[in-house]
């Protein structure tokens, strides 16, 4: 029949299909995001990797075309959701920091390990070391466990290297991941991550250089899409965060904070005053912070699995920062020190049950406002026609079941661009062992 589609992947009898649709221009606040929209026995057809018909079975199979180069994927009745997008990740890294779990168990904090210098500026120690190449396979390995627990879109930063070689060493690391695996990524400039070694007794110094060498290197190299601080005690100060972040926003950086994580400095109030498109972490916000987030649409990007593995007692104040109407979105924080974690279904049950978020609204923060949280949402977080077709199928009979679940993985197929990367009869073919 004339105008039908024809589809390259036909995916059917999704139980609940959660298309979290009619949120790409704004994200979801307040009880929106409560509305995950929700078709029974849900079906979604896929053309050259676009997602071309949503509806329920009946609906898509009268608008399709399947010919002999038609893949159905049945979901059996399951839930599928769209592709999960992580907006905070320090994806390129070398070695790891297992020895801080002890160090922190016996009463020593994040900030002391660093001012002793070790945390970050371990890290570092070890990525200035480690070639393009250990780069990158260590990066494919980290994307490959990512999409395998549903992840098909993240944000990377830099900021292990502190020196312009080294930074500019990490971006194009990450510029070969987008590129070379199936996990999309954005990459996020955090050359403020800490001041280094070399500068310790001159930190202004450093602050110097990020904004006059290595700023303007990035920007030339398009390198980054995101420009970010570490504004916290002991790190960098809201003075030092502001001059960094608007020389970013002058070359044409959107911006990012890591803000009021440990201590309250303001980092909220900063990312309102210089139009950060978020704050990230907020566990210590003030009331003032969150008013000014509000009336910017400043999107809050929570971790509440860093607040976890730091043993801390504060979690961020989601309930009152969803209930200011400010947009909320997850991510895991995946880093070497303060969140080790880079399953989004984790941070799920735990944003569950410390953040008190509902089932509905986590979802929406792992999809579309993360997908705004870095500047993806007219392409990824959604099922609606014209997106990208990321989508997830999960051993799960509601959406539900999700949170509840915690610990195990339950994806049981991950499409991204209407391939099957996990699950399908090519098991993995998607992922690292395919590239290199
Ligand atoms: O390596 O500790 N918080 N940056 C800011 C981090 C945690 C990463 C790390
Ligand atoms: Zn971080």
């Amino acid at each position: 029949m004339e105008g039908k589609i024809k589809a390259d992947l036909i995916l059917r009898h999704a139980g609940q299909l959660v298309t979290v649709a009619g949120a790409s221009d704004n994200p979801k606040r307040g009880p929106e995001m409560s509305e995950i929209g929700i078709i029974e026995d849900g079906a979604v057809a896929v053309r050259d990797g676009i997602i071309a018909a949503v509806g329920t079975t009946t609906e898509v199979w009268a608008q399709v075309e399947a010919g002999p180069g038609t893949r159905v994927v049945d979901a059996g009745g399951k839930v599928v959701l769209p592709g999960l997008v992580d907006p905070h990740t320090h994806l390129v890294f070398a070695g790891s920091r297992e020895h801080e779990l002890e160090l922190k168990l016996n009463g020593m904090g994040y900030l002391d390990i660093l001012k002793a210098g070790g945390g970050i500026l371990k890290t570092v120690r070890q990525t200035r070391e480690a070639s393009q190449k250990d780069l990158f396979l260590a990066g494919c390995k980290y994307l490959d466990q990512m999409l395998a627990q549903g992840t098909t879109t993240a944000e990377a930063k830099s900021g292990y290297g502190l020196t312009l070689e080294d930074e500019i060493k990490t971006l194009k690391v990450i510029r070969d991941l987008d590129v070379f695996h199936p996990v999309g990524l954005v990459p996020t400039f955090l050359g403020a991550h800490a001041t280094p070694e070399e500068y310790r007794d001159n930190p202004e110094e450093f602050v110097n250089l990020v904004i006059n060498e290595m700023l303007p290197a990035v920007a030339r190299e398009k390198l980054a899409e995101f420009c970010d601080v570490f504004c916290e005690e002991g790190v960098f100060t809201v003075e030092q965060s502001r001059r960094i972040l608007l020389a970013a926003r002058e070359l044409g950086f959107k911006l990012k904070i890591h803000a009021d994580e440990i201590g309250t400095l303001g980092g909220a109030e900063l990312a309102a005053e210089v139009g950060a498109v978020s704050a990230e972490h907020l566990m210590a916000v003030s009331d003032q912070g969150i008013a000014l987030m509000a009336r910017q649409g400043t999107i809050a990007v929570l971790l509440p699995a860093t607040t976890f593995c730091l043993m801390g007692k504060q979690y961020a104040p989601a309930r009152k920062i969803i209930g200011e109407g400010v947009p909320v979105a997850l991510a895991t924080d995946f880093n070497p020190g303060s969140s080790p974690v880079n399953s989004l279904q984790v941070v799920m049950g735990i944003a569950c049950r410390q953040l008190k978020m509902t089932p509905a609204e986590v979802i929406s923060a792992v999809t579309i406002n993360a997908a705004h949280a870095i500047g993806q949402a007219a392409l990824v977080g959604s099922i609606e026609v014209g997106k990208k077709a990321d989508m997830i199928v999960f051993d799960a009979p509601t959406y539900q079941y999700l949170s509840y679940r915690f610990g195990t993985n339950l994806v049981e197929k991950v499409i991204k661009d209407g391939k099957v990367v996990i699950g399908g009869a090519k098991q993995g073919m998607g992922g690292c062992a395919s590239v290199v």
